[in-house]
């Protein structure tokens, strides 16, 4: 890469990264393929995705590429049939892949296990049959609340096989999260483990699981399947709960794969919108398969070389479509590591790296800032001379951190991939290719067959430089199918508010040449850490405590997680009574909402209120607290509409 333009130039907007030759020559799709993507997604959409599913295998093809007749309920590939898991694994049984490495996993204590495909294909064989002898068939639903370990991929991977739906409930939430996905998703059999480790100490799973179980309705968790990771002692009831180990021992090697309707279910998962309780977006086994599959192998142009580095858990979307699926359907080899990203130093993450010869690097903004804050120093001790390409995802990257994440992890000598895209989105939508010409804060062009746009709230496309709103005028293959329980909200949510697109909830600008800058959420919806939290789910969990009369969440600006919840509370009179002053009702109501939600909700601050500003029809004004916070005026007054 050679920059263009100086690297001190106050408009950090201006600054260009050409590809460099080498990289150029060697890309899956290169400069001509790319116009021709292009051009063959315009002059036919539904070319240009069929041309994309043909690259995978099926066991019947389908009648049509999309069926739009149920808009916005979009079929993708009606009438085909395949099983995600036959792509990305029962397939590579069969070719010279099967001995590839498919997943290498660090522990944080550094302990390793590696997984040839054969190897992996054998496991998820037998917790298939496992499943099954446990009475789960196709649709059932299987809830995994596991770490970031082996068996995690191996659970996915299992209940997909057997036509199973995964709802994976991350292990950073709490065992009331926990209970709600149980009993909305009814899963007989939840997959968890006795624990694992993170940032030095060992974190019970099994506990807050055994906390979460007593709430749970009929037959829902009437078999929970420990993962045996840590060793420690743990509460096993009989016959609920079963080891993972003891089940499988007596298992065939072997599993058939249930071939499934291209439409039929893979998984849900549950992501934050406007209202108190989380969404579960819904994601197919064939549109999904060919949007993780594709995008993978061209925007992370992977090489049977390769050695992917996916940062995110896999409890994730980020961990679903580029730590799991999207690597394994390409036959690529994927690093999942288990740990806290700094533990025990700041040099982990470029640790790893060194240590398995990484090519590809997929992180995000949060972790760059936390890396950039301990200085290059660290990445500076380890060898990173085989990565090829760094990825981003999750929040704004900025100018910033982008530059500082280009020089010191890639060497000045990686493109940067900042890709945007969603839980609902299920792929990488907007983002550079290896060969794109790079701008440091941006989010790059539309992918081809993406048909990206920004624009005002009546849908008229907005000038190059203006801010507005982001949608997707056409369907995508791994878009959501719908939000379970729930397709009045799928269509009133994403399809309505703007007419003819699928509204993100982002706000971002386009410049002349097409590039996207990301501005943030346009709906109060917070992003911390790259992880979505939802104000009003904050709100609700605060006013769940028996003190608390009214709450306001607001996000506030912070250097590294991007974004941090500030709380805005009247009380009920009787804390005063109850604690020695505000600051220690402060500390309660953070704990509370630690509890309600699970850590990776954190309050900063808590600040008590005896009223909280309101509109003339009664909606709390975060805009104006917020405005208040960071010393601005708002805009448009007071009395508008939330
Ligand atoms: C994959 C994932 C989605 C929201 C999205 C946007 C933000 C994601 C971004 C980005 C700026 C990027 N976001 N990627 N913002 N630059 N490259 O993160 O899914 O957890 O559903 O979050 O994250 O605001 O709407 P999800």
């Amino acid at each position: 890469m050679t920059p263009t333009g100086t690297l001190d130039a106050l408009l950090v907007e201006e600054r260009v990264f050409r590809p460099a030759p080498a990289t150029v020559i060697e890309a899956n799709v290169k400069p001509a393929d790319l116009a021709e993507a292009y051009r063959l997604a315009e002059a036919d959409h539904l070319a240009y995705w069929e041309k994309a599913a043909l690259e995978l295998e099926w066991h019947r093809k389908w009648d049509a590429v999309l069926d739009d007749g149920k808009a916005p309920f979009y079929r993708w590939f009606p009438g085909a049939r395949t099983n995600i898991v036959h792509n990305a694994l029962d397939r590579h049984v069969h070719i010279w892949t099967k001995n590839k490495l498919a997943l290498i996993w660090e522990g944080e204590a550094g302990d390793c296990r590696k997984f040839t495909y054969f190897e992996l294909y054998r496991e998820v064989n037998r917790l298939a049959g496992a499943l099954r002898a446990l009475g789960v068939s196709r649709g059932d639903r299987v809830c995994l609340y596991m770490p970031p370990i082996p068996e995690t991929v191996v659970a996915m991977l299992a209940a997909a096989k057997i036509g199973a739906v995964h709802v994976f409930v991350f292990a950073g939430y709490s065992a009331k999260f926990l209970r709600e996905r149980l009993n909305d998703s009814k899963a007989r059999v939840l997959v968890t483990a006795d624990g694992f480790y993170r940032g030095g100490r060992c974190i019970n799973l099994k506990a807050v699981v055994d906390e979460a179980l007593p709430g749970v309705r009929g037959e829902t968790a009437e078999t929970v399947v420990v993962v045996r990771r840590t060793g420690d002692d743990i509460d096993m009831q009989e016959p609920r709960d079963l080891y993972y180990h003891d089940l499988l021992r007596q298992e065939s090697p072997e599993a058939a794969t249930e071939i499934m309707e291209a439409g039929d279910p893979l998984f849900w998962l549950h992501t934050s919108g406007t209202t108190g309780r989380p969404k579960a977006v819904v994601h197919n086994h064939g549109g999904y398969m060919v949007g993780a599959s594709h995008t993978f192998r061209t925007v992370f142009d992977i090489k049977p070389t390769d050695i992917h580095f996916c940062t995110a858990d896999p409890g994730w979307i980020t961990g679903h479509t580029y730590g799991v699926y999207g690597p394994l359907l390409t036959g690529a080899t994927v690093i999942l590591y288990e740990g806290h990203p700094l533990y025990p130093q700041a040099d982990r993450l470029p640790t790893i790296i060194e240590r398995y010869g990484a090519t590809i690097f997929y992180a995000t903004p949060t972790l760059v800032r936390m890396l950039m804050r301990y200085g290059p120093q660290y990445p500076k001790k380890r060898d990173l001379s085989t990565l090829r390409l760094l990825g981003s995802v999750g929040e704004p990257l900025g100018p910033e951190a982008w530059m500082w994440f280009y020089k010191h992890i890639g060497r000045s000598n990686c493109p940067v991939l900042d890709t945007w895209w969603q839980t609902e989105t299920g792929m990488a939508m907007i983002s550079p290719m290896p060969i794109s010409v790079l701008k440091p804060g941006s989010v790059g062009k539309a992918l081809p067959g993406i048909a990206a746009d920004v624009v005002d709230d009546k849908g008229q496309a907005v000038p190059p430089g203006q801010g507005g709103f982001l949608v997707v005028k056409k369907p995508w293959p791994a878009m959501l199918t719908t939000l379970e329980g729930d397709d009045a909200g799928y269509a009133r949510d994403y399809w309505e508010r703007i007419p003819g697109c699928y509204f993100a909830g982002d706000v971002a600008r386009r410049d002349e040449d097409g590039y996207f800058w990301i501005q943030g959420r346009a709906d109060d919806v917070l992003n911390i850490a790259g992880h979505r939290v939802g104000t009003a789910e904050v709100e609700a969990a605060l006013c769940a405590h028996r003190l608390v009369t009214e709450a306001a969440v607001v996000g506030l600006p912070d250097k590294i997680k991007g974004e941090v919840a500030k709380a805005f509370v009247v009380a009920a009179p009787e804390w005063r009574a109850a604690f020695a002053d505000a600051d220690a009702f402060a500390s309660e109501l953070r704990a509370h909402v630690r509890r309600e939600l699970g850590p990776i909700v954190v309050i900063k601050a808590v600040e008590l209120r005896d009223t909280l500003p309101r509109t003339r029809s009664g909606k709390i004004l975060r805009r104006k607290l917020r405005a208040e916070e960071l010393g601005q005026a708002l805009e448009g007054g007071t009395g508008e509409e939330e």
